[in-house]
């Protein structure tokens, strides 16, 4: 683990489609390391700081004037960047780990991928949001998307909440955003590591814990 250079702490990100588990694995996983005696932050995105909970709130909730593709791509960079900014690289300066639920690879998942945007530029404006952060390791949650589905459908019907505008998106965008994951975690196995989170909460937990204690090992 290097890419998080001249830091303490260290960079870990869940990444999947709805409905995979990730909040669910996220909370798990700062118990877990909170248990080892490391401090940890957790964010989401996009969210996290004011600023870019406000963009959060532009891109999920109707406004009347859905953004376009274009659009929708650089909310969500202006809410990584001030997470990034004001957020995660001081927690990690400090010596702290992070923990987010969703981070750059979702971009190039959803808006290249999903969208078909230009994979190439939404590669280099990543790096601007970020000013070159990369997680250090990531948990990409594969699920079978009926699964999924199924996880949603029971979610709002207990919360008494409907589907949101991303969460509406086809079934061809939800298969090039699985696809899009796979080819993402293909190209770089050693970060990005894929846990089959079709099981209960605490099998996959385990998987997620398997994945993450060798970095935790190294650090405690
Ligand atoms: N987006 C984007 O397009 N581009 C970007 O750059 C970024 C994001 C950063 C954020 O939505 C949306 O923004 C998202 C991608 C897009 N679009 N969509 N759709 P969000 O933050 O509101 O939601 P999400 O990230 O998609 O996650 P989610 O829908 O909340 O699902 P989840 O976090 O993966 O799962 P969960 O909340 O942990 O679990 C869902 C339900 O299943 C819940 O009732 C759990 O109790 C249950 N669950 C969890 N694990 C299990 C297991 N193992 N078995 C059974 N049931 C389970």
């Amino acid at each position: 683990m290097t890419s998080a250079q001249g830091a303490r702490g260290r960079f870990i990100t869940f990444e999947g489609g709805e409905g995979s588990g990730k909040s669910t694995q996220v909370r798990r996983l700062k118990a877990a390391l909170e248990a080892r005696g490391i401090e940890v932050v957790l964010t989401r995105e996009p969210g996290g700081t004011p600023l870019a909970e406000a963009v959060r709130r532009l891109l999920k909730e109707p406004t009347g004037d859905s953004p376009c593709d274009r659009s929708e791509l650089l909310l969500f960079l202006a809410a990584r960047a001030q997470l990034v900014r004001t957020v995660i690289r001081p927690a990690l300066a400090s010596g702290k780990w992070v923990v987010s639920d969703r981070f750059s690879d979702s971009t190039l998942a959803y808006q290249g991928y999903g969208r078909g945007l230009s994979r190439a530029f939404i590669a280099a404006a990543n790096d601007f949001a970020c000013e070159g952060l990369r997680p250090d390791l990531t948990l990409l949650l594969d699920v079978d998307p009926a699964v999924a589905a199924a996880r949603m459908r029971a979610r709002e019907a207990a919360t008494h909440t409907a589907a949101d505008r991303i969460e509406c998106a086809g079934e061809d965008f939800h298969a090039r955003l699985r696809q899009g994951f796979a080819e993402l975690a293909a190209a770089e196995p050693e970060r990005i590591r894929v846990i089959d989170a079709d099981g209960t909460e605490d099998a996959v937990g385990e998987k997620v814990w398997q994945s993450v204690r060798r970095a935790v090992d190294d650090m405690v």
